[in-house]
């Protein structure tokens, strides 16, 4: 029997040049706790833009909520949509985010996009999909995020974002969230992390044949192997662009305690990492999401340093910082 321990250092061959495109996506009407419209922000504050310069990459930021009323109408109890909260509101910010990473993407650049609530990954998903249609992507996540709006029981938008991108219950679907593509075949995304699926969910992984590993098969054969096997579901000819999803929620709260909805039990910093590292090892990453950074959330600063300096750590490592 051979192993491969042959290592390949972090490349990325779908971009000539380093270039990244930063999207500050401060959004928090997806869920109801304020704080995470700040997450941006914070992980900026912490250096980010600086940091990945130093691993080579040329930054330019995008703000398309820039001056943006969105918390202001937080509070607006006439925006529901049967059960589903803030319909429209979700719906507009998440357009304002589509048409950002689209642009960013078809400059050729990797698009970063820092939120906020994951209701916004409606409009980052969509954008790249637009520019690397046959895309595969990892949503890495203690929920699995495809509650549709009959299914959903608390009526929060950033439990919703994967049935929208599919097009799952298109008769229920809010008036302002039509005109999301449905750009997302269920073949071509993969969970991992997962620790906290409605029953609903369930059920709708499982009629969709989607591929979702929780925590349960990252300790039986180890997150190496788990990447391994997600990715060779969603990208079943070895050489398709990766898109990646990061809630910070997938790593344990020990780790990362201000973030909305923390379920104990997650992976560990360690694992967290190198879950980017080794999909930067394999040269197709085309963009990443982080999300749900709530510094509100934090019991103390030590709290909000460990929350944002493990959210920062996942884009640098993304992006092709390694320990040697
Ligand atoms: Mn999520």
């Amino acid at each position: 029997m051979t192993m491969t321990t042959e290592i390949t250092t972090p490349h990325f061959d779908f971009f000539d040049e380093k270039k990244v495109g930063i999207v500050l996506a401060p959004f928090s009407g997806g869920q109801p706790k304020s704080g995470v419209e700040n997450g941006p922000k914070y992980l900026m504050k912490q250096g980010l833009r600086h940091d990945l310069e130093t691993l080579g990459w040329t930054t330019s930021v995008e703000e398309p909520l820039q001056d943006k009323d969105f918390e202001a109408r937080k509070n607006d109890a006439s925006d529901v949509h049967g059960i589903v909260k803030r319909p429209n509101l979700v719906g507009e910010a998440s357009q304002l985010v589509y048409q950002s990473v689209k642009k960013v993407a078809q400059e050729g650049k990797l698009a970063l996009t820092l939120g906020g609530d994951h209701s916004i990954a409606i409009g980052s998903v969509a954008g790249v999909f637009d520019q690397y249609p046959n895309a595969g992507l990892l949503w890495i996540d203690a929920h699995a995020d495809i509650n549709t709006p009959s299914s959903t029981e608390s009526g929060n938008l950033h439990g919703c974002p994967v049935s929208f991108l599919m097009g799952l219950d298109a008769k229920n679907t809010p008036p302002s969230l039509q005109w999301i593509p449905k750009c997302l075949d269920p073949k071509k995304i993969a969970y991992i992390g997962l620790r906290d699926v409605d029953a609903g969910e369930r059920q709708i992984l499982k009629e969709n044949g989607i591929a979702a590993f929780s925590m349960y098969h990252v300790d039986r054969f180890g997150l190496n192997k788990v990447i391994e096997m997600a990715l060779e579901k969603v990208c079943p000819n070895g050489d398709e662009p990766i898109m990646v999803s990061y809630d910070v929620d997938a790593i344990d709260p020990l780790y990362v305690p201000a973030t909305g909805t923390p379920v104990r039990g997650g992976l560990t910093l360690r694992e967290g990492l190198f879950l980017v590292e080794r999909i930067a090892e394999t040269g197709r990453l085309i963009a990443l999401d982080v999300v749900e950074c709530n510094p509100e959330l934090a019991a103390h600063d030590g709290h909000v340093v460990d929350t944002i300096t493990t959210g920062c750590a996942i884009a640098r490592c993304a992006l092709g910082e390694t320990l040697l």
